[in-house]
């Protein structure tokens, strides 16, 4: 009888709770109330609840840590200020206290006072001149918040703070899943974060998950070492530990990030612009039709030394699998085999999903059920045999019936695809 040389990809899911710890009806509640398409919080619950019921006994609940240090675990990512700025934002808001009469300046039209939420959420109301040599950061929460929030759909809550510390712990236990247990790992974080830019946010973006994804992953593939120490703990001053002469291991350390979201992943690309050890690929809606609009065309390849490693596609509204999905999929996942890494992360969106409601005036994708599990397929069939540790992070998705089944089919097809 011939050995058996059959290996199955495992499936991890990480979040910071577990399944029966998050709610997984359809109401969605807190935070939540904001924005009437954008449902972060029960998107993950919902997800978290799909992938524990697809694949039973899966879930890696990351284990409470005494501290995690954005501003520290940000700084290859982000502008320090920003990591800074959000980290403080809720509590400098609060402390402004009502009676200056600052709330009503700077909270959203829409906003109403509950018992539950009296102090209104943040959104920027004082635009920042980002061409003017002299506009900086104001210590005053609401100048900063103009200078670096983008649009006004992007508010700072209560939660936002303990959600955005969760969401990077969330990432450093993937990369460690990832390295360690050769399994695929579906990073659960509450927040998006591929509109996340180097120095401003927004698109219901804070900090640029895949970002710190992709630079983890690089540390670690250059020194062995990871974020993650064998105590479960955040390792302590992890940046300072870099090996400066690993630069001429380089080749080494390439990884690449498949955005699959339905909108431009433009935060990611902006920042892997002119780095050549970083490929991004982008699938999504014609930016001059849909947002992120200034970004996101096909000419669009990098920049300085990193010209060639960005790889945007931009398709037509109403894309369907067997239209221009599927090509396009290919040829993303084709130019990151070409790019030889050793780290692959998927910036995954599932607002592709037919009938999702936040594309404007309902220009869209067409995909649905199993064209998911076919996109996984895809993926992992490009990667089989090559032993990339892979990273799954959430990215948008607003069509909350169907996306925790969207969501567990993809990550099952690349697991049976990228199987040998
Ligand atoms: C974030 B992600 C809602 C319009 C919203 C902005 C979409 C941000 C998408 N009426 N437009 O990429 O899914
Ligand atoms: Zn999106």
């Amino acid at each position: 009888m011939a050995d058996a040389v059959t290996k199955s990809l495992s499936i991890c899911a990480i979040s910071t709770a577990l399944p029966s710890e998050k709610a997984t009806s359809l109401d969605p509640s807190g935070s939540d109330a904001f924005d009437r398409h954008n449902k972060p919080r029960l998107r993950r619950d919902l997800i978290l609840h799909a992938l524990s019921t697809a694949f039973p006994s899966t879930t890696f609940k990351v284990p409470p840590s005494s501290s995690c240090n954005l501003v520290e675990l940000y700084t290859r990512v982000h502008d320090v200020e920003m990591v800074s700025f959000l980290s403080t934002a809720w509590s400098k808001w609060t402390a402004m206290g009502e009676a200056k009469g600052y709330y009503e300046e700077c909270c959203h039209p829409q906003w109403k006072q509950t018992e539950d939420e009296p102090i209104p959420p943040l959104i920027p109301c004082h635009a920042a001149f980002r061409n003017c040599p002299n506009e900086r950061p104001s210590t005053n929460v609401m100048g900063a918040m103009g200078y670096y929030c983008t649009d006004n759909m992007t508010p700072i809550v209560a939660s936002l703070e303990k959600e955005l510390q969760e969401d990077a712990m969330i990432i450093c236990h993937a990369v460690k899943r990832a390295f360690e247990d050769s399994t695929v790992v579906y990073a659960i974080t509450t927040h998006p974060g591929h509109h996340a830019n180097i120095d401003n946010f927004g698109g219901y973006c804070y900090l640029n998950n895949a970002a710190l994804c992709a630079r983890l992953m690089q540390r670690q593939l250059e020194n062995g070492k990871c974020v993650i120490g064998d105590d479960n703990e955040l390792v302590e001053n992890y940046w300072k530990t870099v090996d400066e002469s690993s630069s001429s291991k380089r080749k080494k350390c390439r990884v690449a990030i498949i955005d699959v979201d339905y909108h431009c992943g433009n935060g990611t690309s902006s920042i892997f612009y002119s780095d050549s050890s970083v490929f991004f690929t982008s699938i999504h809606c014609d930016p001059a039709i849909e947002y992120p609009f200034n970004q996101g065309y096909a000419d669009q390849t990098g920049c300085g030394d990193g010209e060639g490693s960005n790889l945007h596609i931009p398709l037509a509204p109403g894309a369907t699998w067997d239209g221009t999905y599927k090509a396009a999929l290919e040829k993303a996942m084709d130019a990151i085999v070409n790019f030889d890494v050793a780290g692959l992360i998927v910036s995954l969106g599932l607002d592709t999903y037919d009938g999702d409601s936040v594309a404007v005036n309902r220009a869209g994708f067409k995909l649905s059920g199993k064209d998911y599990y076919e996109m996984g397929l895809a993926m992992g069939s490009f990667m089989k045999g090559k032993n990339v540790p892979t990273v799954f992070v959430q990215e948008g998705g607003y069509k909350m019936d169907t996306i925790g089944m969207a969501a567990a089919n993809v990550v099952g097809g690349f697991a049976a695809g990228a199987s040998e």
